[in-house]
């Protein structure tokens, strides 16, 4: 597809980030095939990183039954972090600054060494040095949050902000099932919204891991020493608003929180 629209898709998409706006799905003007809005996405993060943003991680996306339904898109896809990203636990997150925020309780890796595919679970945990639970901030750059699979590749997975809570050592779950069945609770002003089990998301969110380090294998890209992981949400999102104060639980690995101003 031709290098010169896909530049002007990510150019869309980066200009409604910055200016707080909302846009029409580029799958409605044009054909966009999965390849294609890889490569919007790429773009994207180009253009961030020319303005100084750095990459620091990975996220994987639409890995539970739950999240593919809430948002009518039904195979795991992946997308870029970067380091403006990323905000502190306990920080307040401003509504303003973003479209329709909604938020979302995630299980974060750290790496410790280079990932390549092919790998498999147990063979992705290896390069894991710390786990942790997490928060994602989706904003969807599409109006009524409403895309298609192409539409939310090329916007970077909806992806707009993450906080990550303290790290644990993965040793520390050596015994028993490891990362595949612990609670999951997001939390909005002191009552469950949400509650599920990370076998949501893939069976174990290693699972999740190895399947981000085989696609990007697929495109000749690797996982980096240092990079955070996300290994995409077991519960549906919850809408961001004003006052709220938001926290995610996860079994064994801690707790991490914001509030919204
Ligand atoms: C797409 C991003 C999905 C997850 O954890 O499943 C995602 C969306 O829901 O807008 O981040
Ligand atoms: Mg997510």
């Amino acid at each position: 597809m031709d290098e010169t629209r896909l530049q002007g898709l990510a150019e869309r998409l980066d200009d409604a980030v910055q200016s707080v706006s909302l846009v029409s799905q580029l799958t409605l003007s044009g054909p966009l095939d999965l390849a294609a809005a890889y490569r919007v996405q790429r773009l994207g993060i180009g253009l961030r990183a020319a303005r100084g943003d750095r990459l620091i991680g990975m996220k994987m996306g639409l890995t539970s039954r739950a999240k593919m339904a809430q948002v009518g898109v039904h195979e795991p896809i992946y997308a870029h972090l970067t380091e403006t990203m990323r905000v502190a636990d306990g920080a307040v997150l401003v509504c303003d600054e973003m479209g329709h925020p909604r938020a979302e309780p995630e299980v974060a890796f750290l790496l410790g060494e280079d990932l390549s595919g092919p790998t498999d679970a147990a063979g992705a945990m290896k390069a894991v040095t710390g786990l942790a639970a997490a928060i994602e901030v989706i904003d969807s750059r599409y109006r009524d949050f409403k895309f298609a699979l192409a539409d939310v590749v090329a916007d970077n997975a909806s992806s707009c902000r993450f906080a990550i809570g303290e790290w644990v050592a993965p040793q520390s779950l050596a015994e028993g099932p490891g990362l595949a069945n612990l609670d999951v609770q997001l939390v909005i002003d002191g009552e469950v919204a949400h509650a599920a089990s990370t076998a949501a998301i893939l069976g174990d969110p290693a699972e999740s891991l190895a399947f981000l380090a085989n696609m990007l294998a697929d495109v000749g890209e690797s996982l980096k020493v240092g990079m955070v992981v996300l290994a995409g949400a077991a519960t549906p999102a919850v809408h961001l608003q004003p006052g709220m104060k938001v926290t995610a639980h996860v079994e064994k690995l801690g707790s991490v929180g914001f509030s919204v101003a």
